[in-house]
């Protein structure tokens, strides 16, 4: 006689990185929170006033119209009981630029001879300007930047354009 055991379910547990997610301002945001392990439903603590959550996918969305840090509870739930337990910090800048200084630099984002414009911390000659604009890495130095203006033409009209090889 043979019996087939399934595996226990334990309680489900949330998969999605809790890392700090950064949004901008004025700028829709969608976050997918993730769960494992026979998830029922996600509850969650107070959201931003203009972003909503979606069960079914389990979408953070929105557009926020706020700067500044706001945190959010999530929690897995199945016919075990409640799962996994998981803080969201959502830090919500005024520009693209300001977030991309975030994410490369971390907390020293407010440090002007690290994250200005005009800075060059990893000293490959190429400011953080450029860096954010042609999609470099502002902490590597092994970058070039190889820019050139020419003119193109579409159709009758003449435009000044710019080509630069990406290297990454
Ligand atoms: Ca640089
Ligand atoms: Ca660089």
């Amino acid at each position: 006689m043979t019996f087939n055991i399934a595996p226990a379910v334990g309680a489900s547990y949330i998969t999605s990185a809790d890392t700090i997610q950064t949004v901008v301002t004025q700028v829709d945001f969608i976050f997918d929170v993730a769960a494992d392990n026979q998830l029922d439903s996600l509850n969650f603590s107070a959201l931003p006033p203009d972003l909503i959550f979606d069960p079914f996918p389990g979408c953070l969305e929105g557009t926020p119209a706020t700067t500044g840090d706001f945190q959010i509870t999530f929690s897995a739930n199945n016919d075990k009981g409640r799962g996994s337990r998981q803080l969201f910090t959502l830090r919500d800048f005024a520009t693209p630029s300001e977030a991309w200084k975030f994410e490369n630099f971390g907390e020293d984002f407010t440090v002007p001879e690290i994250s200005s414009d005009n800075s060059d911390p990893d000293q490959d000659g190429i400011i953080n300007l450029l860096e954010y604009a042609f999609v470099l890495d502002p902490n590597k130095a092994d970058t070039t930047l190889d820019i050139e203006v020419v003119i193109e033409t579409v159709g009758e009209v003449q435009y000044v354009a710019i080509k630069f090889n990406q290297m990454m």
